[in-house]
């Protein structure tokens, strides 16, 4: 095992007091990837696969945003776990992503240096049974749902490249924390306001049963515009729905917002507080869902 993955094992462990990552690291590459080896799910995996998709599936009108719809039902996943390089072929011919298969969660540099070449880490395993309703760690499920359908969509596509970029470049600037709340609030947890009202593009409230209703009720969670340094300020939770959901108006926004270099704004929010998850600061105005 190379040093840099003990280093990430044991930084993980500390993170979460001693919990070891799921998945198996044994059989990978230098940048973690690892044979999907689809012939390997059972029956019963298909079968809560199939349960999950059907769940979420009949959430989504209404609550997820059209271009994830669209980009879901171009993947045709609906019946069995999919097999990685059948989607990654069609999504190469739409948005020149492909799709690489990974243990679990892989330490920074190379997720972010995956992203950086349009490659999606898709984790192989699916949770069990038992945690049909939650889950910490990303399983295939929240991966493969969750995230994939909105690569096909041009300028969201985009926006995960240059999010990978930024992540690498953030890693030698001290920025990582703030660009990591940044993803959090967008790309795992976003809100959009639709033409037809708010809806979610975050591939966490997307893969999310509970969230995604809960997420568009008007209380008690906040909603508010988003704001880069906000969200870059602000704590998350990861073992409860969010207190703060941020909307943007469009991908194109998401993209500009993102787009400049970080060096000065990390510069800037180093001398500032962090805030808590349930904030609202002098003069923001929460917006009201309908
Ligand atoms: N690895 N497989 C996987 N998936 C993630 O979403 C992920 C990761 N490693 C690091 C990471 N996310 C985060 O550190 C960044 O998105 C901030
Ligand atoms: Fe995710």
């Amino acid at each position: 095992m190379q040093d840099s993955t003990k280093d990430f094992f044991a930084s993980v462990a500390k993170k979460s007091n001693g919990a070891e990552l799921r998945g198996d690291y044994q059989y990978m590459s230098a940048d973690y990837i690892v044979e999907q080896n689809w012939d390997a799910y059972t029956g019963q995996e298909h079968a809560l696969w199939r349960k999950l998709y059907q769940r979420q599936e009949q959430l989504l009108p209404g609550r997820a945003c059209d271009e994830f719809i669209a980009g879901l039902q171009t993947m045709n996943a609906a019946q069995a776990i999919p097999d990685f390089a059948a989607t990654s072929a069609v999504l190469q011919q739409a948005t020149g992503w492909t799709l690489v298969a990974v243990p679990g969660l892989i330490p920074e540099l190379a997720f972010f240096t995956h992203l950086a070449n349009r490659r999606f880490p898709v984790t192989v395993w699916l949770r069990k049974p038992e945690e049909f309703d939650y889950i910490v760690e990303p399983d295939v499920f929240h991966d493969f749902f969750g995230h994939v359908p909105l690569l096909f969509n041009p300028i969201f596509a985009d926006h995960v490249q240059q999010y990978g970029k930024g992540g690498l470049k953030a890693m030698q600037l001290g920025g990582l924390d703030q660009l990591a709340r940044l993803y959090w609030y967008t790309i795992e947890f976003g809100l959009i306001q639709s033409e037809q009202g708010l809806r979610v593009y975050g591939a966490g409230i997307l893969s999310s049963g509970g969230e995604l209703s809960y997420c568009l009720q008007p209380s008690p969670s906040r909603h508010l515009a988003l704001n880069v340094e906000r969200t870059m300020r602000t704590l998350y939770k990861i073992d409860s729905y969010q207190e703060s959901y941020f909307v943007i108006r469009d991908f194109q926004q998401l993209f500009d917002y993102t787009a400049p270099d970080f060096t000065p704004l990390y510069q800037r929010i180093e001398q500032l507080p962090t805030l808590p998850a349930n904030s609202l600061l002098a003069g923001e105005v929460e917006l009201i869902p309908q």
